[in-house]
């Protein structure tokens, strides 16, 4: 089905689920592994010996995968490692009026990654959550994922490689609420981040006011601004695959050039899912339109990407010109774990900075007079006589 107009502002809809997923939650928290094994026959169909996979099966199924993957992993580990890299921050501070100031980053210490399982396997949704936490430091991490009985050979390759210390074979809130208290089996951990249902983005929802969260993950979003420069097979091919994810993607054509626009909807129409594809009269206003609509994915199919990019203010990861927004999702370097539903408008992608902390400082035994009045003014202005005294004994 093709809609030719915008769409409507989308929110994430979880209220349905929540309070099903605040009795999982609590009950995870109350009754630890029992629980997490019960949840687990009940939703998985599994009867869990061991939460934790064993260091032999994650041996034994990551001799699994041949050569040709592991080539695979081994070149976009390399990729993501060095996109990663080239964001650490650089050493910032200074001084002003004699007191000396910075920024001490700190890795967080334990991290918690939830992988989807279910229809699909997303090894790549691994090393998107675990390469930029490496690079910023973090020591200890922690992966949830459902599994049909064993893990995933890809994942436990990842795992093996990158030393992920435990992996813990369950999925949905469940994992959500063990990761966040911690069980006998779970280690408790700082954040969480990683993609999911609805289930496991509620929980995230529930536990955010106990541990960190990346943000609410809801499904994939493309929007794609082309003009008579695009090729119409590769649209119609971009759209088509971030609805691999389901019928629930957001896929969106903005077209600056009518001729493109029917060629795309004459590939669209044999399927039965939602597209929409919109005309804009020229590039500012296609660029108003994906600013509004604050999408997951934006791809500039265009002549001049790069001044396009410069208008753009809402999105999550932007693919210039031909290059396939699925590279994102794979091998680009940046990450494919991005903000939807709009969080696009006040937050990014997962990067090193979702892993290090702030710490600031400050330093002085002589600082300057008009800075130290300023200081005990303010502190007396609001009443607090020692703090202002804290202030004065020492420096006048
Ligand atoms: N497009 C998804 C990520 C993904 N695609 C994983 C394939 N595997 C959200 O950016
Ligand atoms: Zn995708």
């Amino acid at each position: 089905m093709i809609i030719n107009s915008l769409p409507e502002t989308r929110l994430i809809s979880f209220e349905d689920v929540l309070d099903k997923v605040k009795k999982i939650v609590e009950d995870v928290k109350e009754r630890g592994d029992a629980a997490l094994i019960e949840y687990t026959e009940k939703f998985d169909g599994i009867k869990l010996n061991e939460i934790r996979v064993s260091k032999t099966e994650i041996d034994n199924q990551s001799k699994k995968i041949d050569n040709n993957l592991r080539n695979a992993i081994e070149i976009i580990i390399d990729q993501l490692k060095e996109f990663h890299l080239s964001t650490m921050p650089p050493q910032m501070g200074g001084g002003k009026n004699g007191i000396e100031f910075g920024i001490m980053w700190k890795p967080i210490e334990k991290l918690g990654i939830y992988v989807p399982g279910g229809k699909k396997l997303y090894p790549s949704t691994l090393l998107m959550a675990s390469i930029p936490a490496l690079v910023a430091g973090v020591k200890e991490i922690y992966v949830a994922t459902p599994t049909k009985g064993e893990i995933d050979p890809a994942i436990a390759y990842i795992s093996n490689r990158l030393g992920i210390k435990e992996v813990y074979k369950i999925g949905g809130a469940q994992a959500i609420s063990a990761l966040a208290y911690g069980t006998t089996s779970v280690t408790k951990v700082e954040k969480i981040v990683g993609p999911g249902n609805v289930y496991v983005q509620a929980a995230k929802y529930l536990v955010s006011k106990d541990v960190g969260i990346d943000g609410i993950e809801g499904p994939t979003e493309l929007v794609i601004i082309a003009d008579d420069s695009a090729n119409p097979e590769y649209l119609a091919d971009d759209l088509f695959a971030q609805g691999e994810h389901g019928d629930s993607s957001l896929l969106v054509l903005i077209s600056l050039s009518d001729k493109i626009a029917k060629e795309v909807e004459k590939r669209l129409s044999s399927s039965d899912r939602k597209y929409y594809v919109v005309l804009a009269n020229d590039l500012k206003e296609a660029i108003e339109y994906a600013n509004k609509i604050a999408p997951e994915h934006l791809s500039l199919q265009i002549k001049c990407p790069r001044e396009a990019l410069k208008l753009v203010k809402n999105a999550g990861a932007v693919t210039l010109g031909n290059t396939p927004p699925a590279i994102i999702d794979y091998n680009a370097g940046p990450n494919h774990i991005l903000p939807t539903n709009g969080w696009s408008r006040f937050k990014g992608g997962l990067t090193i900075y979702d892993f290090i902390k702030p710490i600031t400082y400050a330093n002085s035994s002589s600082p300057n007079k008009d800075l130290i009045n300023a200081g005990i003014t303010l502190a007396k202005y609001e009443g607090f006589v020692i703090h202002a005294k804290s202030i004065s004994d020492r420096y006048e």
